[in-house]
């Protein structure tokens, strides 16, 4: 056999077995949520014909004409039964763009469609595009909120980092097809923005993540809200802060609004990142909060700490020591479908339930911002365990 034949063989093999294999839970975990035995996505995934000329004239060696890199930070919908996945793909170019998986159980088998997502450009176009969040808003469209980052126009010369992040947004009934409209207008860069999937006083709220610069937040203390009269022009006019950075917490140096909030009969549930530095770098572990049903601007409930943090292989890719999540699936049976990568590198699941979410919400203590505090929340449950046994 000759070359080309053997690797193509050897190539569409191995990618039918990583899209065909079969997850596992893993057990016992924490009891909040199991985390699953394989990542549902990794570059590897992609479409081989994505990958690789097939022709065996112009690519003889069968090589790779278009490298992964990886497959990440992907918003998450369920749509007409199936559960998609709107996924950051980066080349090794750098370049990230969007493009959809499939699965029909939600936790393997995830299968691309042939085309990624060619998204519409406004009059300034986007150098990169990233982390979008799928909101099916009240409205009756699907909205997809980006991150679009762009060259500093007031960079020096010399300086080819400094750069500019702003929130894109798009709308689709189907996937295929985007509208774009203008950027969100607002006095600061924005990342991490997101679309609340309900009307509010008649407007749409987005939660937003105000910062100084490019990477750090500086003067932007946290997760913010806004309300928005027309999502078409939408423009930052007042910004409220509704979960604020902390010291000395998970959370101390920036934070961001993970997928859209989940409503439930104990109020809106969110998913969000938390950043803090530590001697290794920048350290992202996810947390959850909740917020009132009829004031969704108003935190209601906050456990302490991370919900879910790096571990194992998890730890290791492109950019380490990183959880991110922007999509998350509540079935109809309240079975809830966390998505989040691990290292800006691949795509993993947990599952746990609406019922388990808020209990952990509801009945783990908040933040005591002390060591002393952290001692008598611990104490407490030891006493009430002693009278138990
Ligand atoms: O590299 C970690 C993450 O960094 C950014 O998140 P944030 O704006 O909160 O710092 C984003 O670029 C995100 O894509 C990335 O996963």
């Amino acid at each position: 056999m000759n070359l080309f034949k053997k690797r193509l063989e050897a190539v569409t093999n191995e990618h039918e077995r990583l899209i065909t294999r079969k997850n596992e839970a893993v057990f016992p975990g924490n009891g909040i949520f199991e985390r699953y035995k394989y990542p549902v996505l990794t570059g590897a995934h992609t479409p081989v014909f994505w990958r690789y000329d097939m022709s065996s004239e112009t690519n003889p060696y069968f090589m790779e004409r278009f490298g992964i890199n990886g497959t990440f930070n992907a918003g998450a919908i369920k749509w007409e039964g199936k559960y998609l996945l709107l996924v950051r793909v980066e080349g090794n170019d750098r370049k990230s763009f969007f493009a959809v998986a499939e699965s029909r159980s939600g936790i393997d088998n995830f299968r691309f469609w042939d085309f990624p997502v060619r998204m519409p450009e406004t009059d300034v176009p986007d150098t990169n595009v990233y982390d979008m969040r799928l909101t099916a808003h009240d409205d009756g469209w699907i909205y997809g909120l980006f991150c679009t980052e762009r060259k500093d126009p007031d960079a020096h010369k010399d300086d080819m980092t400094a750069a500019v992040a702003a929130a894109g947004i798009a709308r689709t009934k189907d996937f295929i097809n985007w509208e774009r409209l203008p950027d969100l207008l607002s006095c600061s860069q924005q990342r991490n923005v997101v679309l609340h999937p309900e009307f509010v006083n008649g407007k749409y709220a987005l939660y937003t993540r105000p910062q100084d610069g490019f990477i750090n937040t500086g003067k932007g203390c946290g997760i913010g809200w806004t309300l928005v009269d027309d999502i078409t022009q939408a423009v930052v006019k007042e910004e409220k802060i509704i979960n604020a950075r902390h010291y000395h917490t998970i959370k101390e140096l920036k934070n961001g609004e993970g997928p859209p909030p989940l409503k439930t009969a104990k109020g809106w549930l969110h998913l969000a990142h938390g950043v803090r530095h530590c001697a290794a770098g920048l350290r992202y572990v996810l947390y959850l909060y909740m917020t009132d049903l009829e004031q969704p601007d108003r935190l209601i409930a906050e456990p302490a700490g991370h919900f879910m943090a790096p571990m194992d292989d998890e730890r290791m890719g492109d950019v380490s020591n990183v959880l991110f999540s922007n999509g998350w699936i509540a079935d109809d049976d309240g079975t809830v479908y966390i998505y989040y990568a691990s290292c800006d590198t691949r795509m993993h699941v947990a599952v746990s339930s609406v019922d388990r979410l808020l209990d952990y919400c509801l009945h783990t203590a908040p933040d005591g911002f002390s060591s002393a505090s952290s001692v008598d929340t611990l104490t407490e449950i030891i006493n009430r365990n002693e009278k138990i046994s």
